[in-house]
């Protein structure tokens, strides 16, 4: 690895820890160790895990460091205790688990200066380095998302997000045939968005833009919750069960509570906390249907000038400002047309930033796919029980979202920032070439 991604690699970690501090230090001893949702770790277990990750990859295995305290893996260990169980374990506390994340880090970036950096997978280009940056920035979303679960008075503040500066509606023809999907250059590409390999994909149609909260409220305002027609029969149950009536955090007067301060829905913002069953109800009611995982990252990184695939709609280079709403700049989505500069090829907008999107397809690994560093981070959840989400949201840093990136969840969540766009087959002629 040269100097330039050793170097690249410290101001990541720095720049990283800085949001992990923010969204920690936002609240009180008190708040941190509580648990704010059965969905949710307390903050301070996220803190402490952040910092166990951090030693056992990089620490541990790239320096071959003596441990700090492996005494705790086991607590920090997350498939040895479900969310639910962890403010009952005998956790590090408020104190501790700074000290402890900060111990790591002093001894990272030590070892970040001189550990040779070739001859393993796992060190290749920074590798290590690279996915324990993503795991720290997808942890600082879920603490997120759990700020977004308290209550009490606000704590978080950001700027708002730009306004809308083009007119973005109606849909965007992609035309049909081959494309490339997934990695295999992208130096910090996990394990699931490898490898690069060929995919057919008929013609299609897709949303210029995420479904707003404006259309969202016509098919609740339709009766939507209330028609079993346009649910699957699961979908159904569950709304039956949950007694879901409309996105999470909406009160039903036109009001929404985001980070404790409630307001008015902005009806050209991207609707957010909707779940699968949700958003693909949406999807029928308005005769469309979610796009498949394939559609999705052909029409963010397919360039039909060159008919190769790109990083990202607007090209290879990294986001900027300009071109998404990502990394909790801003506490909401941005409303739609606010990014143009973002834009794919085809007129595609916001595919990247403000919200997470529902894809029809379920989780699984790419022809060729080989499970890297370790099977927990990807492979485990491979199957039906879990659903592609892709693009990120406003609370998703530029380190951990590009075209490739994939996430997943159940089909009932949307206490992550999940929303969607519709897309649909092409009416006969409609498909030109
Ligand atoms: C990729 C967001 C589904 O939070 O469960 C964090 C990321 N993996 N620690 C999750 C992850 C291990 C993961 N998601
Ligand atoms: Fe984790």
């Amino acid at each position: 690895m040269s100097t330039g991604l050793r170097e690249r690699a410290a101001a990541e970690l720095t720049r990283t820890r800085q949001r992990s501090v923010g969204l920690t230090d936002a609240v009180d001893d008190d708040d941190l160790v509580r648990q704010h949702s059965r969905l949710m770790s307390p903050l301070v277990w996220d803190l402490a895990h952040i910092g166990n990750q951090e030693e056992l990859w990089l620490v541990r295995d790239v320096g071959g460091r003596e441990p700090v305290r492996a005494d705790i893996d086991q607590l920090y260990d997350a498939f040895k205790h479900p969310r639910g169980e962890r403010p009952q374990l005998p956790l590090l506390g408020p104190a501790e688990a700074r000290a402890y994340v900060r111990t790591v880090r002093e001894k990272v970036l030590d070892l970040l200066d001189s550990v040779e950096l070739a001859g393993r997978p796992l060190v290749e280009q920074g590798f290590a380095f690279g996915m324990i940056i993503q795991h720290e920035q997808q942890h600082d979303e879920t603490m997120l998302a759990t700020h977004q679960l308290r209550t009490g008075d606000p704590v978080l503040v950001a700027v708002p997000p730009p306004r809308s500066r083009a007119i973005v509606a109606g849909e965007a023809l992609i035309p049909g045939g081959p494309f490339e999907m997934g990695t295999s250059l992208e130096p910090w590409a996990l394990d699931n968005e490898r490898p690069a390999h060929q995919v057919h994909v008929p013609p299609f149609l897709i949303d210029r833009a995420p479904v707003t909260n404006a259309q969202y409220q016509a098919f609740v305002d339709a009766g939507g919750y209330d028609d079993p027609r346009w649910w699957t029969g699961r979908g159904w149950a569950h709304r039956q069960e949950a007694g879901l009536t409309g996105p999470a955090h909406w009160h039903g007067d036109g009001t929404y509570t985001r980070f404790g301060r409630r307001e008015p829905i902005v009806g050209d913002e991207p609707v957010v906390h909707v779940n699968w069953y949700e958003a693909s109800a949406y999807a029928a009611w308005a005769g469309r249907r979610l796009p498949t995982e394939a559609e999705w990252e052909k029409a963010a990184r397919f360039d039909p000038a060159t008919g190769r695939s790109r990083r990202f709609p607007w090209g290879d280079e990294d986001p900027t400002p300009e071109h998404a709403n990502l990394g909790q700049r801003h506490l909401s989505p941005a409303p739609v047309g606010a990014y143009p500069a973002g834009a794919s090829p085809a007129g595609v907008h916001q595919l990247i930033g403000d919200v997470w999107e529902w894809t029809g397809s379920p989780f699984g690994g790419y022809p060729g796919f080989r499970a890297f560093p370790y099977r927990e981070y990807s492979e485990v959840f491979f199957g039906d029980d879990h659903r592609v989400l892709r693009g990120g949201s406003f609370g998703t840093d530029a380190a951990a979202c590009r075209g490739t990136f994939r996430n997943w969840d159940y089909p009932i969540r949307r206490q992550i920032f999940s929303g969607f766009r519709c897309a649909r087959d092409p009416r006969p002629g409609e498909a030109a070439g």
